[in-house]
Order: structure tokens, then sequence, then C-alpha cells
């Protein structure tokens, strides 16, 4: 932490029912809450600028332990000088641990106590990856917002096996904060979330959100959902499990969502999320609006003059005809992807602002039921 640097910290500002307007203070800047967070897997928001995502309003992006584990290897990231500085990025990078793609991407996968070894999905080459493994790669990267490794299991499971799952993500909570304090995380200013898991077990919810609360992390994450469950089910544990989290620290839904996940989510109390979903969406030729979702590839756009919405401010959304980015996408052009993937990072950040100034003013409930109409108008 350099001397203007600031520490972790949570200022709760104002809640509108169950939603919270809130600010996350890192050593490299400052984020306003409920936010929204790039995904930029392997130290890139694929198909964007990072001067573009800052343009958007992105206070923070997410990077991932294990893609970079492998390639270029949290060592080599180090010598350059750290992730923001290799990657262009000045503000908040929040990382996730590393258990959660090792059970979805690499090969001969097998989880003990100790850890999780695998084989890597580029070369085959042998990893072990343990709690404090993954802390010290989180610390070697400068991430400014750490997750400890947990499991996360698919849904739907026995319940016995959520709650060897959960159980075993509370011992490695234990070790995770364990490491962050060895590595010196707290006196670098960084912050370490643990993670709630549980499935759809409500008891293992709450029994998990208890236990962590009485550890002391900067952040709480909820993980082990939208991993195939319906979206009543996700909303229904989200029910149970934000009352039990602490008030005074922020609240992070992994790997989540729509966006209409997104205002069910904060209507519940949730601070935090990151998803590929308007990255992966973009470079598949779909655009996220505030009409809703426009499928470029189609042909009604053909002969399409109109730009997707003419009063947003992103240019990628404002300027180019739907006929030209539906040219782009029947050609494959990369540009496609760019602006596409633009346009959804912007539309995922306009949301995000309306619900924090909806938040602010006390007016959650109608920008919510306002913004729900204007998805259901569907894009005319
Ligand atoms: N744990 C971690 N990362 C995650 C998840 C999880 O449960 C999810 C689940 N939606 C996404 N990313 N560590």
């Amino acid at each position: 932490m350099s001397a203007s640097a600031k520490p972790f910290s949570f200022k709760l500002i104002k809640t509108d029912g169950m939603a919270r307007r809130g600010e996350i203070s890192t050593p490299h800047g400052t984020v306003q809450t409920p936010a929204f967070m790039p995904v930029g897997t392997q130290a890139t928001v694929k198909a964007m600028f990072m001067d573009d995502v800052e343009q958007t309003g992105a206070e923070v992006v997410l990077g991932n332990t294990y893609h970079l584990m492998l390639r270029p290897t949290a060592e080599r990231v180090d010598r350059l000088g750290g992730l923001h500085k290799f990657m262009n990025w000045p503000h908040t990078i929040l990382t996730d641990s590393g258990g959660f793609q090792v059970m979805s991407l690499a090969q001969l996968r097998k989880l003990d106590e100790d850890g999780v070894k695998f084989q890597s999905h580029i070369d085959g080459q042998r990893y072990h990856l343990t709690p404090e493994r993954s802390i010290e790669i989180q610390g070697l990267l400068g991430s400014d917002i750490q997750m400890q490794l947990d499991e996360c299991i698919k849904l739907p499971s026995p319940p016995e096996e959520v709650k060897r799952a959960m159980e075993l993500s509370l011992r490695w909570a234990e070790r995770s904060r364990r490491q962050f304090e060895t590595m010196g995380g707290p006196g670098k200013g960084q912050g370490l979330y643990g993670i709630v898991q549980g499935g759809d077990v409500p008891d293992l919810r709450i029994r998990s959100a208890e236990e962590l609360g009485k550890m002391p992390f900067e952040g709480y994450s909820v993980g082990g959902l939208a991993v195939g469950e319906p979206q009543d089910v996700m909303l229904r544990m989200l029910d149970i499990t934000t009352p039990v989290m602490p008030v005074d620290k922020p609240r992070y839904l992994m790997g989540v969502g729509t966006p209409d996940d997104l205002l069910e989510s904060v209507k519940r109390g949730i601070d935090q999320f990151d998803c590929v979903m308007p990255t992966r969406a973009g470079r598949h030729g779909l655009a996220y609006t505030r009409f809703g979702k426009v499928n470029l590839k189609n042909a009604r756009h053909a002969d399409d003059p109109r730009p997707l919405d003419e009063e947003a401010a992103c240019p990628a959304t404002s300027t180019y005809s739907r006929a030209y980015l539906h040219h782009l996408v029947r050609c494959g052009e990369g540009l496609a992807a760019m602006l596409l993937t633009w346009n959804n990072i912007a539309y995922y950040q306009t949301l995000m602002k309306g619900m924090r100034d909806a938040i602010e003013a006390g007016t959650f409930e109608a920008f919510y039921q306002k913004t729900k109409e204007d998805w259901a108008r569907g894009d005319i």
C-alpha cells in the first residue's frame, strides 16, 4: 500500500428495503455499490480496451487465479510489477480463488481435505491448489479483494454432498484467513472474503453464513448459486442467506447473472456481482439494452439504420446502426465482438448506476417496476 492508498473498508451509505447503497475503498480506489465487475479472466476483459471499460463506469474488474497460475504464472506477473500494471488497470482488482474454475475446466481433478490436484486444460501439467497456495497466488498478483478457496457443488446434488462441501469450505475459510494474515494482506490494505456455500439446503446456507460471520473477513460472498438451479431457487436462497450475513460488510454474489438476476438480487441485499454473460453474449452477436436482449444475427436488422439506443452514452450503442452491427456479426468480424461487448458492459453499468441512484433516492421499488416494464416492452 503506498502512502496515499487507503486500506480496505466498506461504508453503508443508505438502505431502501433490503437494497443497500455503499462504498468499498481499496488501495486502488473506491467502488460504488451495488457494483457489477466485468470479468477479466486472462488479464483482459475480452474484446475491450481497459480505457473503454473505465469509461463505462466500471470501478473494479475480476481476475482468475486458475487461469493466471497456469499462464503466465503468478510469479511472472509479480516479477513484472503485479496484475494492475500488467493489464493496465490502475483501479481495484478482485480475484477468484480458483476452485470453481478447476472444477469446471481442469482435467483429472482430485479433491481432498488438503486441496485439489488437477491437470492443466492447456498442456496437461500437474498442479496442487490448496487454500494456502491460492492466497499466495492472489498475493503475488497483487489483488485488492481476494477470495478464500472453496468447493462449489453443482445443483442438484444430494444433501449429504452439499453438507460435506459446505463444511470443507468452512475449514478452507480458516486456512485461507491464516495464510492471508501470514502474507501480510491486511497490512497491504487488501481484503479477503469468505464464501457462503450450502447449495439449495436452507439450514446449510444459514449455518455457513453464521460460521463465516464469526471469522474476521473484510467481506462475504455467496457462492454455489446459478449452478443449474432455477432462478426462484436462487432467490429463495438469497432471501434466507442475506439476513444472517454481517450488515457492515460487503456481500458478493459470485458468477451472477442476467440483468433480471441483478435487479432481483440487489432487492435482496447483494452489493457486488460478476458474470461472463455480458462479455460472452457480446462475442455471440447478442446485445443487452434497456428494452431487453437483441439478437443482431437476426435478419430483421439488415436494413435498420437505427442505433441500438440513441439515448445511451456508450458510442457502440448510440452511433453504429443495427444494420452495420448485423453485417459485422454475419461476417464474423472482430469488431462485432468489440462493439457488442462494449455495449453490454455499458448497459450493465447503466443498470447498476440506476439502482444505486434509486436506492439513494429511496425509490428502488419504482425503479424495479419501471425497469421490468421496459424489459417486458421488448425491442421494437
Ligand atoms: N465459488 C467461487 N467462485 C465462483 C462460484 C463459487 O461458488 C460461483 C458460483 N456461481 C461462480 N464463481 N470461488
